[in-house]
């Protein structure tokens, strides 16, 4: 046994993971891929790395020092299990699995369970930055018990990407916890490119500049608060110029966006904990309602607005845009940070909401300037309930609102969709306002269901007799 650490599943994610790792001082890297080509092509196109293959998997558990550590990375779902099941065959109490994969954070719990019950560790790791993050660093969430991250955390330690000297990973809490991460990492990144996307939008409606133009105020604002990947990317995109044609590429791209399944989970997830991400939701939604073409074919003649859309300040407007895409970023991210602190404290996860956001500031999708802003929130005030209450975005906010509320109203009355920029709008105004029309669904809810409400001046539960005399008794508790 020569190597500290293994890796099983070599496509891309898992060849690139363990390049990284084996590029680090002190590891020795065992690989192992169902078809074994992979694993031959990995060790010739890179001798240096000093692989040790293995052909079968008790062949790769012999060749790993003990307590051994593996990561998967393969297919979510089925091929996790699998593989997992094997690697129980073959390992033994103490040894470590992590699953680097994109599992859903329910089957993480469950695999969890089940694994420790044989006395061998199980994390469930998520890890983002695509495959070039995978190589170079990327940002590590991993879940799982505290005796696993004694051995696991120099070695993730290790390969992930570093933000400001600090590496892109921390034990993120038991079991799932890592995964749930992850995902709400994705449906933060959702949010953040369909915001960009209707920032862009409303540009080149309302100004009529060229994507090549747009990309250099997206260069220019990625010189500024909303320095980021996500940015900095987008100016590449729109620069780009497709060969064929000599259009802008991104004018030669069909409209319908893609989506592999974690920006629903992340909505389904809130919804079950009843946290309102709605930025991140009509994210969600925006790329399906792009993928219904059948629809959007039909519901092409409907009447939009008889005023062609203009905007008279050009420069002012694009300030606007670029307040309002950051005002609806901060909901999005404070939105997601709610979510997490949900997760925690209904799956029981110790998750320290600051780490987490030092985290995200390399390696992954999201990376941005903007992370420390939310790291200092956390460091002030630990229990924050409401990210965007922090005096930082508090003054960000108060800065944007104004600009904010004119896109939504210019983009309503231009017929321009911009479901995350205005939902964002709405959740800033419900989550800050005084009253709330609430109060008038409990009434509803009482008249057509006896579902009872609370009153503002006395402690109890009350129902008003609608279909009898309509006064009002106490009444139990049914919510
Ligand atoms: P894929 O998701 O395409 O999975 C291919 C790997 O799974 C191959 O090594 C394949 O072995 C193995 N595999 C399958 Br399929 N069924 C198996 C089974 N029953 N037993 C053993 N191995 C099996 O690879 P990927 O794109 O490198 O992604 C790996 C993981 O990382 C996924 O969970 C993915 O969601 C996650 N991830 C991907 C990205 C990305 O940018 N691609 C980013 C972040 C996370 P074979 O060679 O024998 O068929």
């Amino acid at each position: 046994a020569s190597a500290n650490i293994g890796v099983v599943g070599l496509a891309v994610m898992g060849s690139n993971l363990a390049r990284n790792l084996a590029s680090r001082e002190g590891n020795t890297v065992a690989i192992f891929n169902r078809s074994y080509e992979k694993t031959e092509t990995l060790v010739s196109e890179h001798p240096e790395a000093g692989f040790i293959p293995a052909k079968t998997y008790q062949e790769f558990a012999d060749s790993l020092q003990k307590p051994r550590t593996a990561i998967i990375m393969v297919k979510a779902g089925r091929p996790t299990d699998a593989v997992i099941d094997a690697l129980v065959e073959v390992f033994e109490p103490g040894d470590i699995i992590v699953d680097g994969g994109n599992a859903y954070f329910p089957d993480t719990i469950r695999r969890e369970k089940a694994v420790r019950e044989t006395g061998i560790n199980f994390v469930g790791a998520g890890i983002s930055g695509g495959e070039e993050g995978a190589l170079t660093g990327p940002s590590i969430m991993p879940g799982g018990s505290d005796e696993s991250w004694i051995t696991l955390g120099p070695i993730l330690k290790s390969i992930a990407a570093v933000a400001e000297g600090e590496p892109c990973v921390t034990h993120v809490g038991h079991d799932g916890a890592g995964h749930f991460v992850k995902m709400v990492h994705n449906g933060i990144e959702y949010a953040d490119m369909q915001l960009i996307a209707e920032a862009y939008d409303l540009i080149r409606r309302g100004t009529g500049k060229s994507p090549a133009e747009i990309a250099e105020i997206f260069a220019e604002w990625n010189k500024g608060e909303l320095e980021s990947y996500l940015i900095e990317i987008t100016a590449e995109v729109l620069r780009q110029v497709d060969a064929e044609t000599g259009k802008p590429l991104v004018d030669v791209i069909l409209d319908q966006a893609g989506a592999k399944g974690t920006g629903a989970w992340t909505v389904q997830t809130a919804l079950s904990l009843g946290v309102p991400v709605s930025g991140i939701a009509e994210a969600t939604f925006a790329r399906s309602l792009s993928s219904h073409p059948e629809q959007r074919e039909v519901a092409g003649s409907l009447p939009g607005p008889d005023d062609a859309f203009t905007v008279a300040d050009e420069a002012a407007f694009i300030e606007d845009v670029r307040l309002a895409l950051y005002a609806s970023k901060i909901v999005a991210y404070s939105q997601g940070f709610d979510e997490i602190r949900a997760g925690a404290a209904e799956y029981g996860w110790n998750i320290d909401l600051g780490a987490i956001s030092k985290i995200w500031r390399g390696g992954c999708i999201i990376r941005a300037q903007f992370l420390n802003r939310i790291a200092d929130a956390y460091a002030a005030e630990p229990g924050l309930p409401v990210l965007l209450t922090a005096p930082y975005f508090t003054e960000a906010i108060t800065r944007a609102q104004a600009p904010w509320r004119r896109v939504v109203v210019a983009a309503a009355q231009a017929g321009i969709p911009a479901p995350a920029f205005s939902s964002s709008l709405s959740y800033y105004d419900g989550i800050r306002a005084d009253r709330l029309p609430a109060a008038l669904v409990q009434g509803q809810r009482d008249f057509f269901g006896a579902h009872t409400y609370k009153r503002i001046d006395k402690p109890g539960t009350f129902h008003t007799q609608w279909s009898g005399d309509r006064t009002e008794i106490e009444a139990e508790d049914t919510h």
